[in-house]
């Protein structure tokens, strides 16, 4: 049985964006059943933390025979065992993992720029020069992807991990409205949020934290 580390409370802007909800849509998506061991700030510098996930960070899986780190690996080790995830011939599965590098690589790095001025720098006088810039990277990299997209459903003609990782990486744009201005893209993102084992991951992502909270 897999055993999900994540954390057991994050602040509401985080809550629904932590990383663990890629992994937890791609078990869903696979049917593979796992248990959650939750941490908090108290376990993330502990030496046997770390011999789990080296940078402290969530998420982290293990098995009676493998522990992995980062989520990208951890959703392309998923993919490997599911054709939901992954097409079944070699060529196939080279371009899911292409998607799943291009979400990580080529998107996330300038979405997680804005989110950070966003959220964490709002109102200081120096984002008012560097966020149009940012913004403007952005836009460059939306603009490519819904160029590709074209009239597809997803990314590969079919449903695979690459979409379910660049979904996720999509959804930190949720505090802006910037991706209304691609409406092919957001529809996308919706569509693959519409998937049942989305919500079931995104349900059982954020149960701690009501928890925590109550
Ligand atoms: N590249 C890593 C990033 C992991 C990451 O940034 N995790 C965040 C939560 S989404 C975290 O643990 N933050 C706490 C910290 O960095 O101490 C992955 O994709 O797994």
């Amino acid at each position: 049985m897999i055993t999900l580390t994540t954390f057991r409370s994050v602040p509401p802007f985080a809550q629904g964006l932590v990383r663990d909800l890629r992994v937890r849509w791609a078990l869903e998506e696979a049917g593979i059943p796992y248990r959650e061991r939750l941490i908090g700030p108290e376990d993330q510098a502990t030496a046997a933390y770390r011999a789990l996930q080296p940078f402290g960070q969530v998420p982290a899986i293990e098995t009676e025979e493998l522990k992995l780190f980062e989520s990208g690996a951890i959703l392309l080790h998923i993919a490997e065992r599911s054709e939901a995830l992954t097409p079944s011939g070699a060529n196939g599965r080279a371009r899911t993992s292409a998607w799943v590098f291009a979400a990580l690589n080529s998107v996330e790095p300038a979405i997680e720029n804005l989110a950070e001025l966003d959220l964490f720098h709002a109102g200081e006088a120096w984002v008012a020069v560097r966020r149009p810039m940012v913004a403007d990277e952005v836009r460059k990299r939306l603009g490519a992807l819904e160029g590709w997209l074209g009239g597809q459903d997803y990314l590969e003609g079919r449903f695979t991990a690459g979409d379910l990782m660049m979904t996720t990486v999509l959804r930190i744009l949720r505090h802006s409205d910037i991706l209304s201005e691609h409406p092919a893209l957001k529809a996308y993102q919706e569509r693959c949020e519409a998937r049942p084992a989305f919500k079931k991951a995104l349900a059982d992502h954020l149960k701690p934290f009501a928890a925590s909270a109550a």
